[in-house]
């Protein structure tokens, strides 16, 4: 029985950013007795259907941009004989679905690392269930990728998870129902081994890929204080203490490593994490601002965050304790006006961000936004016969950019808005001032690259409408990639060793109060 791992993805780049982190977990909870799996990435390389044979197990992976490609490759491997099984978010939100458009015989819901074996024995009986739950695992019982098995040169920056789950109830997001709102925080341990082996291979960029990498706040502390029972105290306090143990070995990793990862604003109150954060070389977030007015954060349930002057400084803190950001806003709410596109503009510019995204308001499956759509928008429009609240199945040129009808604005003028944000903030001229954040000429040079690949690779070919231009974006977004790759390899370093497990500057002050008597 042979195994395939497959990512699905419409298009293919040759060279990507980033591991998909899921492909290298279940690799890793393979058990040896059934060889090692074969992985397509296929944003990377498309798969080649003439390598899949009767009998062979085809696991695919997907999430709801995915999901319509994931089903092709599911029917061509299950007309060839495969057993085909799905796992990944949109599985887990529409098992029927995986199982009538994507030919499944098998779908996992939830985290996939401890039921896969279970899952494979069943297929090598000949007998798959039609689903299996594998719930949300525990933080110390997370997998460990294999990263022995990463093609050589074609991925930029390894990805390593280190919490899973959020405690915040963004409207617009499904981490918090799929993933759970109590933090799965890893063992420091286990992250830094998995690190150590990715910088052995010659990675030094690694994507801490998590929910949020702040998880417990500083008013979180305080709410907990004020409470007559200390559990919650206890536990919090142990959760961040594990964050500043994580970043003293990070910081004790070789030098020209760098981290990345997703956090919320609050950290920015917050100069002890901040520092901690530079020392490990966490050098970049994304931060999710959002929407730069009160009444946006309110729409989207965020309203931890900023609005206005307070929301440049607080993302000017990051930047002054040496982390950049890359700020993420959604255009298309409904509180949004014509005149917020140029506010956003500004403000990023403002608040000295050094990368930006902005995506239009899209209504995941799994979130509050996506219910309250799918609840008014009975007997709604269809496309082919597919209901709008099935987009996911409508093939992506057919697909519209904005579902949800705008109570000022049609789609098409949100659009281009959006467009016109992404130009002026991704202009030569506006990210070459930008550049100044970095010292070198080269540096610079290196900055214009990646904003230029960001910005081909993530506006281009999802918001444009002119399929010329999405598939010039998508040459472009080829050629710069191959270009920029080799600024983030370095030589490896087969001997690198674990560093030493250091308390970290609070656990040390816990323990001097400790013994003081
Ligand atoms: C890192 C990350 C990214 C990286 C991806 C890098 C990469 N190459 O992987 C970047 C920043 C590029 C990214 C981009 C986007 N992302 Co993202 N991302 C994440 C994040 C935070 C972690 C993913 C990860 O590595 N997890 C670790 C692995 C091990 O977990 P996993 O993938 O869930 O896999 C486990 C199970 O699902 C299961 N499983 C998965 N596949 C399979 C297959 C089989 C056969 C089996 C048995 C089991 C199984 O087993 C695995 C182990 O437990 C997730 C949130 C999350 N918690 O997963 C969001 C998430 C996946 N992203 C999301 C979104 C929306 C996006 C964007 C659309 C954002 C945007 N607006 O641009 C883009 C899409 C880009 C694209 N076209 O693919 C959503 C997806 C929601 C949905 N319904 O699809 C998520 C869930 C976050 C959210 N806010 O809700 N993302
Ligand atoms: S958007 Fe970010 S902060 Fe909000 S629930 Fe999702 S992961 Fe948490």
């Amino acid at each position: 029985m042979r195994i395939f791992l497959v990512n699905p993805s419409d298009v293919s780049f040759g060279t990507a950013v980033i591991t998909p982190r899921w492909l290298y977990v279940l690799a890793a909870a393979t058990p040896a007795r059934y060889g090692t799996p074969t992985i397509v990435d296929e944003t990377l390389d498309p798969i080649d259907a003439a390598d899949i044979q009767r009998g062979d197990v085809v696991g695919i992976g997907i999430h709801t941009a995915n999901a319509l490609r994931g089903y092709h490759v599911g029917q061509l491997a299950r007309a060839r004989g495969a057993v085909v099984v799905f796992g990944g978010i949109h599985s887990t939100l529409f098992p029927d679905e995986v199982r009538e458009h994507g030919g499944a015989h098998a779908v996992v819901t939830g985290d996939g690392e401890l039921v896969w074996p279970q899952v494979l024995m069943d297929c090598d009986i000949g007998n798959p269930h039609p689903q299996y739950d594998g719930g949300r695992v525990a933080g110390e019982s997370f997998s460990s990728a294999r990263w022995d098995l990463l093609p050589a040169g074609r991925y930029m920056w390894g990805s390593v998870q280190t919490v899973r789950g959020c405690p915040k109830h963004c409207s617009f997001c499904s981490v918090w129902r799929t993933d759970g709102q109590k933090p799965r925080q890893r063992e420091v341990s286990a992250v830094i081994r998995e690190i150590v082996a990715l910088r052995r291979q010659g990675f030094r960029f690694v994507l801490l890929a998590d929910d949020n990498f702040y998880p417990v706040t500083l008013a979180d502390l305080h709410a907990a204080e004020r409470r007559a029972d200390k559990t919650r105290l206890f536990a919090l306090t142990a959760l961040r203490e594990a964050r500043f143990e994580l970043m003293a070995q990070l910081a004790q990793l070789p030098d020209d490593m760098v981290f990345y990862t997703q956090i919320t604003m609050e950290a920015a109150e917050d100069p002890e994490f901040l520092a901690a954060m530079k020392r490990a070389r966490i050098r970049g977030a994304l931060v999710g601002v959002e929407s730069v007015t009160p009444e946006g954060l309110k729409a989207v349930h965020k309203n931890f965050n900023d609005a206005g002057d307070a929301l440049v400084t607080r993302l000017q803190a990051f930047r002054s304790a040496g982390v950049h950001v890359l700020g993420s806003f959604i255009f298309g709410l409904p509180t949004d006006k014509p005149d917020t596109f140029a506010a956003t503009a500004d403000l990023a510019q403002r608040a000295k961000l050094s990368f930006a995204q902005f995506v239009m308001l899209t209504p995941f499956p799994g979130t509050l936004d996506f219910a309250t759509w799918e609840r008014e928008a009975t007997d709604g429009p269809t496309i082919d016969g597919v209901p709008l609240t099935r987009y996911w199945l409508i093939p992506p040129h057919k697909r519209p950019k904005i579902y949800s009808p705008h109570p000022l604005m049609p789609a098409e003028d949100i659009r281009r808005r959006t467009q016109e944000v992404w130009d002026r903030f991704y202009s030569l001229s506006a990210i070459w001032q930008r550049s100044t954040c970095v010292r070198s000429f080269r540096a610079r040079v290196a900055f214009v690259m990646i904003s230029k690949l960001y910005r081909q690779m993530y506006a281009n070919t999802g918001i444009a409408t002119d399929s010329a231009r999405v598939a010039r974006s998508a040459r472009r977004a080829r050629w710069l990639a191959r270009a920029v790759r080799r600024l983030f390899v370095a030589a490896p370093m087969p001997e690198l060793q674990e560093p030493r497990p250091q308390p970290s500057a609070a656990t040390r002050k816990r323990l001097a109060v400790a013994v003081i008597p």
